[in-house]
């Protein structure tokens, strides 16, 4: 069995996806960010980066339990383990490698930054929103360059690098200024088609769409958290105040 911890964010909402398409049972647990919950000594053993997603697998290499953290080393260890959705070798391989190195270098770092300086920051930052917006929107074109040449990220064939990567899109969609007024024009993808073909190709998967619904189970359970954390929660969730290092 396979235990994932996390909320319902992206690189969680990953996890889900890539075990309903592996077709693996796992279980779900709950980590309240919010509330400091990923301190813990006994979760920092297992993920030492104070971060989700975690899984731990009870049938890992040799029969033994293996706690796997970071969401790009845990594609790779769920691709590996079953043989799916990565290249065994040669240059399609590579290439799945360079596009899934790119979500966790550049998406995510990135698109994360942006999602702080709109959403959590506080007034001031009209540099820091207007770097991480011209960064996001330049990571677009990479990606709409990328995608009208080839089907998928990686290669001809859906991939981790695909799995890696769309969750980021979809939640983007919803939340960045500049994607969120073409939204309310009808598509917010438009300026980008390829990325949006793409995006709805995979979106249609019942794979992903269970991924999603799994991933986001703990949503209510995250607001709740949100909308309980007092001042020095979100101090210690951000690093600053009496947190800052
Ligand atoms: N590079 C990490 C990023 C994971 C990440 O940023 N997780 C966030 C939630 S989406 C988290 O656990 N934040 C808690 C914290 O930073 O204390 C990965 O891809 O797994």
């Amino acid at each position: 069995m396979i235990d994932v911890y996390g909320m319902s964010s992206p690189n969680v909402v990953k996890i889900t996806i890539m075990l309903e398409e592996l077709g693996l049972p796992y279980r779900q647990h709950h980590v309240n960010v919010f509330a400091g919950d990923q301190h813990a000594p006994e979760f920092l053993r297992l993920s030492p980066n104070n971060k989700v997603p975690l899984l731990v697998d009870e049938d890992g290499p040799g029969g033994g339990k293996l706690p796997v953290f970071e969401s790009g080393a845990i594609l790779l260890y769920l691709a590996e383990k079953t043989g799916k959705l990565l290249p065994p070798a040669g240059v399609e391989r590579t290439t799945v490698l360079e596009w899934l190195m790119v979500q966790i270098a550049s998406v995510g770092p990135m698109f994360g930054q942006l999602v702080h300086f709109t959403r959590y920051a506080p007034q001031g930052n009209e540099y820091s929103v207007q770097r991480y917006t011209s960064e996001v929107r330049r990571i677009f074109g990479v990606l709409e360059r990328r995608l009208t040449a080839s089907p998928y990220l990686g290669s001809a064939a859906y991939s981790i690098a695909d799995v890696a990567t769309w969750p980021w899109i979809r939640t983007a969609s919803g939340i960045y200024p500049f994607l969120t007024a073409a939204a309310e024009r009808g598509d917010a993808l438009g300026e980008w088609p390829a990325l949006g073909r793409w995006f709805r190709l995979i979106g249609e998967r019942p794979a992903v769409q269970r991924g999603v619904a799994n991933g986001e189970r703990f949503l209510d359970r995250d607001r709740a958290a949100f909308g309980a954390a007092d001042p020095d929660a979100f101090d210690r969730f951000f690093n600053r105040g009496k947190y800052q290092r």
